[in-house]
């Protein structure tokens, strides 16, 4: 018999509705879902594929502990009494727990409550850390909340879209379909990128700078706008505070349009045309990704484009807002189940001693759940594991591949080994495995049910299509298993997700007007939704910001060279960036024949006249040094790439990662350093 279970592709953060096609128990083909207002019955490769790993040969099918050097298959009672025992031999300091981005909300709330109520900890983290959080930080400051302000479908009807470091086409590419639709209405679409991308082929403007110009150029844009009187001085007096300090700083000689294409490389009458096009548009939307908050100086990046759009008005109304592309098929969702080490579910800070104790009145536990105070970050957990008087000392990893995608691959190395008790729950053994004591093989997207929540906010339903393989559970289930063993039941009742996802609706708040049922229909919805009557938001900020007094902040910002530049030793400026075929490290689309047969290895795209000055050719194998490390990869000769500059893509067994440094500017956030690089052809 074939069957057709509608559910999420489990890539993106768009969220696209798929449909799995089940025969015989198996998953033999994915289609698009044309009721859902996402992705409107269109895929991207990734998507189209996103069956071919589940059946594969290589996933975890039983729980495994570590014996000396091997590691030996068990079953989940061992396995249970184990973590059971090892987890109460160290106090609440020296545990960290990671969820992940790639789970459902009920996975993450249940693993949340685990850190918080049983383990008495907030050292509670996931990736958001490495991709969003310039976007909470910087967000937060200018509107209150650190989220994408409109809707997908809205993008569409925006008459001029603006769009910084973000490869759409290839990263979002079903969110690249609405740039084309505002462009078949007559919009104007301006792409700013040190690369020739996917993304530029469609832009009627493309401003190609040196990565790390994006405050210069977003400064330079403002003050032309406010030479020109196209600033919204309505929206700016009623919504607003804090515009002198703005207005005084972009109207600087440095950022006038000749200073800042001598600085960005980029033309003056360029800038001046896309200041001309934001600031004339009824309708400006921004859309930003990796390029911008991924990298040193992500904050200021991401507080500039918010003055751009309050300058302008382009806040709380159709066809406008500032768009963060969140990356992962439920990164915004484990940021809203409170998988963060300073917030609980909804974003109510744990230092919030009124919503402390609410919490803890609605979990009753017997005892304290942990303190009011933030835990450690991701970061800091690795750098507190790794030294001498080892802080912490045990990890649960769930759903998460630290050893490869951690910025600073030999921080993480070293901390890992140094560990005394690493749990890691996978679906397959990934190289964090390898340093683990004890694997859990979990259930993937298409063997549980649940919620998942896209990058709009639009909370939506997964669906169980087929069995995991063999002993493999859900991830939900794995931790209430052990809290109940641990003797908490009355705390973990759990039978099914839905049970779940009303617990959630009665401490998260943005979800409180939500069911099961209600996100189950093909819609979903986006919160906040307060009622069983409320449809949800699609827009945010209609009327007013998240700040007490309601009203948005201009965060005036400084443009600052990169901390790296180029020198004789290390003459070119490194940039990264993902393929369409791939996601991340590859654990999953990897196993997918179609997706390998496009792009199996890592290379590196050099400039013509780079590749002459280093005497190497197209195709040819070349060492590439930083001062961090090196590695060895193939070359492509494009003219893609900016001059001096050479871009490799983020994938496959942390190649770029071992060549990356994490900066420590920032208080309570990492960022890369951007970093320069040597090429020599090898041999
Ligand atoms: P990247 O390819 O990293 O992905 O989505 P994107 O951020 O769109 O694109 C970043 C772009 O920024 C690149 O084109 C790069 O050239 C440019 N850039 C570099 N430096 C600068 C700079 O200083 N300024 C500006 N303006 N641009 C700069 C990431 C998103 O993609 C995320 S977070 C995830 S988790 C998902 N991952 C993913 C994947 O692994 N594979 C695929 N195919 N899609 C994915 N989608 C999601
Ligand atoms: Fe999946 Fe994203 Fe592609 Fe949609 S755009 S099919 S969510 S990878």
């Amino acid at each position: 018999m074939i069957n057709q279970v509608p559910t999420i592709c489990p890539y993106c953060g768009t969220g696209c509705s798929v449909h799995l096609i089940v025969q015989d128990g198996k998953i033999t083909g994915t289609t698009p879902n044309i009721r859902s207002p996402v992705n409107e019955g269109k895929l991207c490769p990734k998507g189209t594929y996103c069956h071919q790993f589940i059946h594969s040969p290589d996933r975890l099918k039983k729980p495994l502990i570590r014996k000396g050097d091997v590691f030996v298959e068990t079953d989940w009672e061992t396995v249970y009494h184990l973590i059971a025992q090892k987890l109460t031999t160290y106090s609440a300091d020296e545990i960290g727990v990671l969820a992940s981005a790639r789970c459902s909300n009920e996975d993450n709330y249940v693993l949340m409550k685990f850190a918080r109520g049983v383990l008495k900890t907030n050292n509670l983290d996931h990736c958001a850390r490495f991709c969003h959080e310039a976007t909470m930080t910087g967000l937060t400051l200018s509107f209150g909340r650190g989220v994408m302000t409109n809707s997908i479908p809205d993008i569409g009807r925006s008459d001029c879209i603006f769009c910084l470091g973000s490869n759409t086409f290839e990263q979002h590419p079903l969110i690249g379909r609405q740039i084309v639709r505002a462009q078949a209405a007559g919009g104007r679409f301006i792409y700013a990128d040190p690369r020739y991308t996917p993304t530029a082929i469609q832009a009627d403007l493309f401003l190609q700078f040196y990565s790390g110009s994006d405050v210069a150029v977003l400064n330079c844009i403002m003050g032309e706008i406010i030479r020109n009187g196209l600033e919204d001085k309505d929206f700016i007096r009623s919504r607003t505070r804090e515009y002198e300090s703005l207005k005084k700083l972009v109207l600087q000689n440095r950022y006038t349009p000749q200073e800042v294409s001598i600085l960005t490389g980029v033309s003056k009458t360029d800038l001046i045309r896309a200041a001309e096009w934001i600031g004339s548009a009824d309708r400006c939307t921004v859309l930003y990704a990796m390029g911008l908050s991924h990298l040193s100086g992500g904050v200021h990046n991401v507080r500039a484009i918010a003055n751009l759009m309050m300058l302008t008005g382009n806040i709380g109304r159709p066809g406008t807002g500032v768009n963060a592309l969140r990356g992962q098929n439920n990164v915004q969702g484990a940021c809203d189940m409170g998988c963060l080490p300073d917030f609980f579910p909804g974003y109510k800070p744990v230092t919030d001693g009124n919503f402390h104790q609410k919490i803890a009145r609605t979990w009753k536990f017997p005892e304290n759940i942990a303190p009011a105070r933030p835990g450690l970050d991701m970061n800091r957990m690795f750098q507190k594991a790794g030294e001498s008087s080892n802080r912490i000392k045990a990890m649960i990893l769930v759903g998460e591949n630290p050893l490869v995608t951690e910025p600073d691959r030999h921080i993480v190395e070293h901390a890992i080994k140094n560990l005394k008790f690493l749990v890691v729950s996978d679906i397959f053994f990934t190289k964090t495995c390898e340093y683990a004591h004890v694997v859990l093989p979990a259930a993937c997207y298409a063997e549980k049910d649940g919620t998942v929540t896209n990058t709009e906010r639009r909370v939506q339903r997964l669906r169980k299509a087929v069995e995991a393989p063999v002993l493999a559970k859900p991830d939900w289930q794995i931790i209430t298993e052990i809290a109940c063993l641990m003797g908490y039941e009355k705390q973990f009742p759990y039978q099914h997700p839905s049970d779940i996802f009303r617990e959630i609706t009665t401490v998260c708040e943005p979800y409180q007007g939500m069911t099961f049922e209600r996100v189950s229909l093909p819609d979903g919805i986006c919160w906040p939704c307060v009622s069983a009557d409320d449809p949800g938001t699609a827009i945010l900020y209609s009327d007013r910001f998240y700040h007490p007094d309601g009203k948005g902040v201009f965060c005036p910002v400084e443009w600052k060279a990169p901390a790296e530049l180029p020198d004789s030793r290390y003459p070119f400026r490194l940039t990264s960036g993902r393929v369409i075929w791939h996601w991340h490290t590859g654990t999953m689309t990897r196993r997918s024949k179609n997706l390998t047969d496009e792009l199996n290895e890592v290379y590196i795209e050099v400039h013509p006249s780079d590749a002459e000055k280093v005497r190497i050719s197209d195709g040819d194998m070349i060492q590439v040094r930083s001062r961090k490390g090196e590695l060895s990869c193939r070359a492509r000769v494009v003219s893609d790439i900016k001059e001096g500059m050479i871009f490799m893509p983020s994938l496959f067994d942390a190649a770029l990662n071992r060549l990356m440094g994490l900066s420590e500017s920032g208080p309570g956030f990492s960022e890369y350093k951007p970093i320069c690089v040597s090429l020599e052809p090898v041999g």
